[in-house]
């Protein structure tokens, strides 16, 4: 898999649509090129990150409570995107013990954290209040291997397994960042308004 995942080169077209009302909202979507796919993508592909952070508006609360479940042996789902200040409750739904932890936040060893085991039925909580990438573990399944993406904003999405997504944004200047596990983080900036442009990704490792 992770021999698999070097050689990944996920192309990601940002494409603003034209409004018919300027400097009311936009959107942006895109994916990565047919001819990026070359149908040798490992089954089933994991899913990228996209998330756009304005300059000047001040963005609603979204934080919210969402489910990360231990089932199979497996974290599910493998890509969580939350806004900062959510909460994530851990459930474990299997038959055997599960074990919740992390070694940092963005890379900030400072913010590792054991939440401990939880016995079948039993689940773990925590508030993310730092965004940054989370790569959580279990202590007792070295296999057990999932990513939560804190972002700094209510604009995100988790791509679909094609790569493809769609951002729904008021009009404004952006930096819009792409992440895929494995691979190198990468941040465009984008105006979004009345005018259409295109912005490519191109993550690799
Ligand atoms: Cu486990």
């Amino acid at each position: 898999m992770r021999s698999h995942l070097r050689k990944i080169v996920i192309m990601m077209m940002l494409s603003l649509a034209a409004l018919a009302s300027p400097g009311i909202h936009g959107k942006i979507s895109g994916g990565p090129p047919p001819k990026s796919m070359p149908g040798a993508f490992p089954p089933p592909p994991p899913r990228s990150v996209v998330w756009a952070v304005g300059s000047s508006q001040l963005p609603p609360r979204t934080a919210k409570v969402y489910t990360m479940n231990q089932k199979w042996t497996m974290f599910q789902p493998h890509v969580l995107a939350i806004p900062v200040g959510s909460t994530v409750v851990f459930k474990n739904s299997d038959t055997v013990e599960h074990n919740v932890s992390w070694r940092s936040i963005g890379g900030n060893r400072a913010l590792a954290k054991n939440l401990g085991n939880a016995a079948p039925g039993q689940t773990l909580s925590f508030r993310f209040t730092h965004p940054g990438v989370v790569h959580l573990r279990c202590t007792l399944h070295p296999d057990m291997s999932a990513y939560i993406v804190v972002v700094p904003t209510p604009y995100f999405t988790t791509t679909k397994r094609s790569g493809e997504y769609q951002l729904n944004l008021p009009a404004g200047r952006y930096r819009v960042m792409a992440w895929h596990e494995g691979q190198r983080e990468q941040t465009r900036t984008v105006t979004v308004g009345k005018n259409s442009s295109t912005l490519n990704f191109k993550l690799t490792k």
